[in-house]
């Protein structure tokens, strides 16, 4: 098995509870073991091209008999499941679920890159990600999370409940 890192997201709709639920569906997908979630966090948007609503973002850890690719697949299906609309880049959405680590594995594919190539500097993903995996080596920068999250300005990422 791999381990593996998620990044989730949302900002249309009960996105709460699309997260967690999200988060069901994938721990009860053969071949993938939840280890760890993140606390919730309310996240102003970042770089998206028009306003939007605030996030919700966290990430969870998983341990996964799949491929990075298989992986892929199986997210997109479950953002299509929760309704997700792709229209404009980086537009709102019910659900977003991006991979951002697998082992120590460095990818990079036309559409799929590992480790997510802009988490490196998002307070939404590294912030809810050092809660959960502080000392896994980022391959790219090879720094951990935690000292990558401390880097960041964590302005517009507060604690969600
Ligand atoms: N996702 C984006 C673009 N901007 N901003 C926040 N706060 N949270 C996100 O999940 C997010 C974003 C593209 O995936
Ligand atoms: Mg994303
Ligand atoms: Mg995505």
């Amino acid at each position: 098995m791999a381990k593996c890192a998620i990044a989730l997201g949302s900002n249309l709709g009960d996105s709460l509870n699309t997260l967690k639920t999200s988060l069901a569906v994938l721990s009860q997908t053969p071949g993938i073991d939840l280890k760890a979630t993140s606390s919730w966090y309310r996240t102003k948007p970042v770089g998206t091209p028009t306003p939007q609503p605030d996030y919700l973002n966290g990430c969870a850890l998983l341990q996964v008999d799949q491929t990075p690719e298989e992986l892929l697949t199986l997210i997109q299906a479950i953002e299509l499941q929760f309704g997700r609309v792709r229209t404009e880049k980086w537009g709102a959405r019910t659900l977003d679920l991006d991979l951002l680590l697998y082992e120590d594995l460095i990818l990079e594919h036309p559409n799929l890159t590992i480790p997510h190539p802009r988490m490196n500097e998002r307070a939404f993903v590294l912030i809810p990600l050092a809660e959960i995996a502080p000392d896994w080596i980022e391959p790219v920068s090879q720094k951990a999370i935690a000292q990558l999250a401390r880097r960041v300005d964590a302005t517009g990422v507060e604690k969600y409940g």
